[in-house]
């Protein structure tokens, strides 16, 4: 069969849609949202629709959207108040609230934006006391057909455990730490430069739940990052280790994980509180993929 014959997404990933469409993405997570202008004056009753795919679904994408910064800020804003990334020499100059994702540099030879960024499974900001609730991500360069994301649900992770090993999980506490995603991913790459003492400083260890109870659906998750995953409280390092080990292999299953094919356009939307994410690293300095960032706050969303 030629080549030319083969379609690597589902077909009606990239069929158009005259109304708004909500369809499912995989049986793993997800919903394509279609025939939907992120750039629209868009009704609250709209916006609570899509908080509610969002908290259920755990990752919402729409394709072929055409944004400025302002504009994903605006749209990101419906949702919560943003975050400026500690990590603030990748945030724009006059919008600090967008965090840029690039392997480009400019003629000066300057990174356009963070190179290699998210390289590992986690999910944003854990290492803060009130992790962020959501991440918006678009796409405006992408390598074809390279720098794919693979996204995880952590309620399908959680729903899967057996009855013993729930009632473990539930109370337990697990150390994550920035400073441990710096030394153990970030600095071995060499992409990007560390991250400095002050942005350290600002970002000490925290204790987070393993089991979380998402406040929209009520539903229970796992609540892991591996990469930012030092310690579960109160076990002794060995105890702890394989229960981390445990924990990435089990959440990281191939029937709780989709892999996203990123288009130009694509805005993706995904819910930090109930599932991770991991960027694929398969392209080099030449295959140039460029994204822009918002990130909603932890407090005060839903
Ligand atoms: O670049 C990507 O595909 C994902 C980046 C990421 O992991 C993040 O923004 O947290």
């Amino acid at each position: 069969m030629a080549s030319e014959s083969f379609s690597v997404n589902a077909p009606e990933f990239n069929q158009t849609c005259s109304e708004l469409t909500l369809r499912p993405v995989s049986p793993a997570i997800g919903i394509e949202v279609c025939g939907f202008d992120i750039r629209g004056e868009h009704e609250s009753s709209l916006i609570d629709t899509l908080k509610e795919a969002l908290a259920e679904h755990c990752f919402l994408f729409f394709r072929g959207q055409e944004l400025t910064p302002n504009e994903q800020v605006s749209f990101s804003q419906r949702f919560g108040k943003l975050e400026k990334h500690v990590l603030n020499d990748y945030n724009l100059k006059d919008l600090p609230e967008i965090y840029v994702l690039s392997n480009k540099k400019e003629n000066n030879g300057e990174p356009v934006g963070r190179a290699g960024a998210g390289q590992y499974w986690h999910t944003d900001l854990s290492y803060v006391k009130n992790p962020s609730f959501g991440s918006l991500l678009y796409a405006i360069e992408v390598p074809p057909n390279k720098g794919d994301t693979l996204f995880a649900n952590m309620y399908r992770a959680y729903d899967a455990l057996s009855e013993p090993m729930r009632d473990f999980f539930e109370g337990l506490k697990v150390v994550h730490d920035f400073a441990h995603t710096q030394r153990t991913y970030i600095e071995p790459a060499g992409l990007t430069k560390p991250a400095s003492a002050e942005q350290l400083a600002k970002t000490p260890p925290v204790e987070q739940p393993l089991v979380r109870v998402h406040p929209k659906t009520g539903r229970k998750s796992l609540y892991v990052s591996p990469g930012m995953m030092t310690q579960v409280v109160g076990l002794n390092a060995l105890e702890s280790q394989a229960i981390i080990n445990f924990l990435v292999s089990h959440t990281t299953q191939p029937e709780f994980v989709y892999r996203h094919r990123w288009q130009k356009g694509d805005l993706v939307f995904w819910d930090n509180w109930a599932s991770m994410h991991c960027a694929l690293d398969d392209y080099g300095p030449d295959d140039h993929r460029l994204m822009h960032r918002t990130t909603i706050e932890g407090q005060n969303v839903l």
